[in-house]
């Protein structure tokens, strides 16, 4: 009696084991998976006048910060303030609607790799030649959740250098393009 009982038991443990997988696979199977990497793009959308600027930012998340890839033609060659500011808004054809730097912590402006900077201050880019710029780092600052979060904001590419000094904006001039960061696909 108390073997068929142990058994049993036996029988009943296995079969609960052999049918849990399947269980919690049903259980599972409504509840979209997360993104394993968060990513965002902003397309650059030139301002009146400049019309020959266009390219792409990406923005994927990584260990410790954020990886920024840039990649824009039609520039002048030479160098070029490269910001978030803080609206993701397009709709002005000098790039103002896009606001002032994108500064959730309320800091001083200045250099990326500065204490002290706005979370938008990326720097600048450097136009060859050609008017083709390209850059890729990883941003300690900038994040996909919370009040740093890159979503939702807008990229800005000024006319002339970033001298990292002047405040709030770095003296960098007209805005050549901007863009809309939104989650990549
Ligand atoms: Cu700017």
């Amino acid at each position: 009696m108390l073997c068929s009982s142990r058994l049993a038991s036996f029988l009943l443990a296995s079969a609960l084991v052999a049918y849990a997988p399947a269980l919690l696979c049903a259980a599972d199977a409504p509840v979209p998976a997360a993104p394993a990497s968060p990513a965002a793009v902003a397309v650059l959308v030139p301002t009146q006048g400049n019309d020959a600027v266009h390219g792409t930012v990406r923005f994927t998340k990584v260990t410790g910060g954020v990886r920024v890839v840039v990649d824009v033609t039609g520039l002048k060659p030479g160098e070029h303030g490269f910001h978030l500011h803080e609206f993701g808004d397009t709709t002005s054809a000098d790039g103002m609607a896009a606001g002032g730097h994108f500064n959730p912590t309320k800091d001083t402006h200045g250099a990326p790799t500065a204490e002290h900077r706005h979370e938008g201050d990326l720097g600048n880019l450097k136009a060859d030649a050609t008017g083709h710029a390209t850059l890729e780092y990883v941003d300690t600052k900038l994040s996909f959740e919370g009040a740093a979060s890159v979503l939702g904001h807008g990229v800005v590419i000024h006319a002339n250098p970033d001298d990292f000094t002047t405040q709030p904006t770095g003296n960098a001039g007209p805005r050549v393009a901007v863009g809309v960061i939104g989650l990549a696909k």
